[in-house]
């Protein structure tokens, strides 16, 4: 995947408060294209998978279980250094942290229910798409 790219989760929480509309209005707002989407539930598997870099911390176990507690949005966005103007729009991880206007800050309900996810990395970037998506799902 180009390094204009990142990979974004709208999270159960979000879904479940009905945020997609106004989440998905920030994001291409901002300037982010969607080349890939879909609306899936993770498994154990792929949330142990997903999230296997936080294995040792003590949050994981309740990570895993949120964010296999619904539905989710995936998808993978297109802009000029997207990984980075993407952790911009989201916030910090601890909406209490987040900065006004943000995503987090507006629909975030805590530092473990945040809303949304946003890879850190081009390189990770490119795995987390990967994970959710074939090539003929990218436009
Ligand atoms: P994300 O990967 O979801 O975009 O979030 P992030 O980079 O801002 O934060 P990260 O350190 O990668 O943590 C991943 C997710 O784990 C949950 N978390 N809970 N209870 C806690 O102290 C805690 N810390 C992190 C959050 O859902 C966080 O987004
Ligand atoms: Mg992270």
């Amino acid at each position: 995947m180009a390094t204009n790219r990142t990979f974004t989760m709208i999270k159960p929480d979000a879904v479940k408060n009905g945020h997609i509309g106004a989440i998905l209005e920030k994001i291409t707002g901002a300037g982010f294209k969607i080349v890939a989407m879909k609306y899936t539930q993770l498994s154990n598997r792929d949330a142990g998978e997903f999230y296997a870099v936080h294995n040792e911390r003590p949050f994981f176990g309740e990570l895993v279980e949120f964010m296999t507690s619904g539905p989710i949005v995936a998808a993978i966005l297109e802009k000029d250094n997207a990984v980075e103007d993407f952790r911009t729009l989201i916030g910090a991880t601890n909406p209490d942290e987040a900065a006004e206007g943000t995503i987090r800050k507006l629909f975030a309900t805590s530092i473990g229910e945040n809303a949304v996810h946003g890879s850190d990395s081009d390189e990770n970037a490119a795995i987390e798409g990967a994970f959710h998506f074939s090539g003929r799902e990218i436009f």
